[in-house]
């Protein structure tokens, strides 16, 4: 029998507030609620399966200090695992980390309340649980900041990359050492909060500026290891097609902004056994996001034309940004509140004009370098070319004029 285990990760509750609104009945915000449930859909499952384990790969809350009505909605759906005896580990991801010293400050309290079969995974190290189908080992990584693995004064004199690289080569000998004392018997998980590259080990990888910290793949790729569950990037994928092992990012589990609107969400169920391991995504009924975009500079009637653009959308409960291009002189042509009746479906609604650039407008030869002309003429060259500006240019002239004459007004 193999050993049955749900992997989520990303949980991020409390986050993306903007994209909610105050839900009137509760008092609470509509984002909260949407995460409370679709995490309450993972919870569902382990329960339902059941599950022999739960493994969360990190990034509970935005911050290591959540409000306490924002942990209690995280608290009450995991202590539902603890009820039914399902043993749980909660990975320490970045934004766990307080900034201030080490340690999983906001999950580190379920150590120390000695809640039963939940292990928070602060630092690097074997644990070993026994569950309803045999022992497992699970390694945890937490999230690396450079001071877990070496000293201020180590790293004063080194480069970016060579922090980084020894960084990754102190990580080495670590992981290293938990591998060591595995017992090959037991199916192995090795749950990681990190970055991973997909590149090969070579020296170009440290000279990506502004990655940060990143774990090549190939260091990750072990045989000792039955799966590795990561958590941090928020789009689903899986690093190893060969899956031997699966190295899999679940990724989150709700839509934090827009930068997630294409992606499934989900969490990924494995069927855990030595060489054997199986596992598949369980996509969530996550809250859509949708970009309504319309370039209408070129249209006779925008308003028409922004209406059906809106109507060929299924905007119903989706969090909705609506980007609109339009001549300056179309602006009028658009009254909001039409606007607001065609997005009323939505469950939360932006909306953004764009004026179309005017920098598009050919070079003017008189404007050419070799001309010395004074800043007046010149605005004057440009005006007299741009029809768009026509009717604003003797304003402009005229601002233009007391500004260069040093002006009464004072900015
Ligand atoms: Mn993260």
């Amino acid at each position: 029998m193999p050993i049955t285990v749900l992997h989520l990760s990303d949980i991020h509750m409390g986050s993306g507030f903007v994209h909610g609104q105050i839900n009137p009945e509760t008092g609470v915000n509509t984002r909260l609620e949407d995460f409370s449930r679709t995490l309450s859909l993972c919870i569902d499952r382990a329960l339902n399966q059941p599950v022999d384990l739960v493994i969360f790969g990190g990034d509970a809350f935005p911050d290591a200090t959540p409000a306490p009505y924002i942990q209690e909605a995280f608290a009450s759906q995991f202590r539902r695992l603890t009820d039914a005896g399902i043993p749980t580990v909660l990975l320490v991801g970045n934004h766990d980390q307080h900034s201030q010293g080490t340690g999983g400050a906001s999950l580190s309290i379920y150590r120390t309340l000695g809640v039963p079969g939940m292990i928070v995974g602060d630092r690097l190290t074997t644990h070993r649980i026994t569950t309803a189908h045999g022992p497992i080992q699970v390694i945890t990584l937490p999230w690396l900041n450079r001071s877990t693995l070496m000293a201020r004064h180590e790293t004063n004199a080194l480069s970016l990359s060579e922090i980084n690289e020894l960084l990754l080569s102190r990580l080495q000998i670590a992981l290293e050492s938990e591998i060591r004392s595995l017992d090959p018997e037991i199916p192995t998980i090795l749950l990681a909060h990190l970055m991973a590259d997909r590149a090969n080990l070579g020296a170009e990888r440290f000279l990506a500026v502004g990655k940060g910290f990143t774990v090549p793949v190939a260091f990750l790729a072990r045989p000792c290891f039955d799966y590795v569950a990561l958590g941090h990037v928020h789009k689903h994928q899986n690093l190893n097609p060969d899956n031997n092992p699966a190295i899999v990012y679940p990724g989150s589990i709700e839509r934090v902004d827009f930068s997630e609107e294409k992606e499934a969400k989900g969490y990924v169920m494995v069927e855990l056994a030595k060489h054997q391991t199986t596992w598949e995504f369980c996509p969530l009924p996550a809250r859509p996001f949708m970009t309504i975009e319309v370039d209408l500079s070129h249209t006779q009637d925008p308003l028409a034309t922004l209406q059906k653009a809106i109507q060929r959308h299924n905007i119903s409960g989706a969090v909705v940004r609506l980007i609109y291009r339009v001549e300056p002189e179309q602006l009028e042509s658009i009254p909001t509140n039409e606007l607001h009746n065609y997005l009323q479906a939505a469950h939360k609604y932006s909306m953004q004009a764009e004026l179309v650039s005017q920098l598009s407008i050919p070079r003017l030869p008189e404007l050419g370098v070799d001309s010395s002309l004074d800043p007046l003429s010149a605005l004057k060259t440009y005006l007299e070319h741009n029809q768009k500006l026509k009717t604003l240019a003797p304003q402009m002239l005229a601002a233009a004029e007391r500004l260069l004459s040093g002006g009464d007004e004072d900015f």
